[in-house]
């Protein structure tokens, strides 16, 4: 398993980078220059900045979660063309650095949704929390004030610049269809794949977490046939998903097992986390443990061990345990703890193919 830890930087981040050296297996970050505002290019300085950081702690820097889209670009405004070649500059700026693999998203407006950072599971641990009936009453804004002025930490995907022009935003949607944002998408990948091929660097859409419309809002990365669609969309290893168990799964519908044999060829990053879904509709985020939550992780881990995955697998969402002061969602010990757990799965797989050849050491050694 290619185990990669998502690591927000130095001075964002309560985790430090020795103690994600220490876990077992984890060999790389998923990093991003997060005070870069979508649509701007990356330095080649700040990039190469990164990367002696990590060098000193023997961590690679092939993933990078996210380069944002702008707008504009999900709008499909005349403007696009401008936010897009930047969009190139920043990818052959990051190839230089031998980043293999970028996710982004192309949900309009806002990233994931959860309406508390901090519900409690039965164990008294805490962890993101969605109540469907309070976002169903709830104005776009209300949701601001709770996600992005909550921590001390700016959370990923609500930056202070995406909310500034709020309003104007979301008028500027009324008019944009489901179609109209697939469209939009595919002349965005036309012009950014080959460009990615030249560059050996692939593409991984992220799922829309939840992967539902909300307030009124298009969104498209929902399920298995829509992702087969994207997929389809430029027809190129290069133009990939990051496949998210937990954004994904909080849809009953959506089978993530039967999804990784499907678009096998096309994950180039796996998000693992399980997550309890409740009957009226309401979710929490729970440990990566199968028994815990709703999701079959343990198939799963499966799934990905028979299709023979090469690419990076990162633990996902963890709760927040043991007193540690953390980002929402992003603490070191349950993120840790998921680590060990699916690369105990994995090994117990990978285990079970050689039955045979460890029931002949074995003989040997007991011969011996
Ligand atoms: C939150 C994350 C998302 C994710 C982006 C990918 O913790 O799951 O912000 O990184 O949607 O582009
Ligand atoms: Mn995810």
């Amino acid at each position: 398993m290619n185990m990669v830890f998502r690591w927000f930087g130095e001075g964002n981040d309560s985790v430090t980078l020795s103690q994600i050296r220490q876990i077992p297996g984890v060999k790389g970050l998923v990093w991003a220059l997060h005070d870069i505002p979508a649509g701007d290019i990356w330095p080649l300085e700040r990039i190469q900045e990164c990367r002696r950081i990590a060098d000193k702690y023997h961590l690679h820097l092939k993933v990078v979660e996210s380069v944002n889209i702008h707008e504009s670009i999900k709008l499909g405004s005349p403007d696009r063309d401008v936010y897009i070649a930047n969009y190139i500059q920043t990818i052959k700026n990051l190839s230089t650095i031998g980043v293999k693999v970028i996710c982004y998203n192309f949900m309009p407006v806002f990233d994931w949704i959860r309406t508390d950072l901090f519900g409690t599971l039965p164990d008294k641990s805490t962890a993101l929390f969605y109540e469907k009936a309070k976002v169903e009453n709830m104005d776009p804004i209300e949701l601001v004030n709770r996600i992005a002025t909550n921590p001390e930490y700016t959370m990923p995907g609500w930056e202070p610049e995406r909310l500034e022009a709020l309003k104007e935003l979301f008028e500027a949607y009324l008019t944009v269809t489901t179609e109209d944002l697939m469209a939009n998408l595919q002349y965005f990948l036309e012009r950014v794949i080959p460009v990615c091929e030249e560059y050996d660097v692939k593409m991984a859409i992220h799922p829309d977490d939840p992967p539902w419309e909300m307030f009124g809002l298009p969104r498209i990365v929902t399920t298995k046939e829509r992702l087969l669609e994207i997929t389809s969309l430029v027809d190129s290893h290069y133009n990939g998903i990051t496949l998210c168990s937990g954004a994904l799964g909080v849809r009953k519908d959506n089978n993530i097992v039967e999804m990784i044999y499907e678009l096998k060829d096309r994950i180039h990053f796996a998000h693992i986390r399980n997550v309890k879904l409740f009957n009226n509709g309401d979710f929490i985020e729970t440990s990566h443990y199968t028994a815990d939550g709703s999701l079959p992780i343990d198939k799963i881990v499966k799934a990905y061990h028979e299709i023979g995955y090469r690419g990076y697998v990162r633990p996902d969402h963890g709760r927040h345990i043991w007193d540690e002061v953390c980002r929402p969602g992003y603490g070191l010990y349950d993120r840790a703890l998921g680590v060990m757990y699916l690369s105990g799965l994995w090994d117990a797989y990978q285990l079970s193919e050689r039955v045979g050849e460890t029931d002949v050491t074995n003989k040997h050694k007991l011969k011996g």
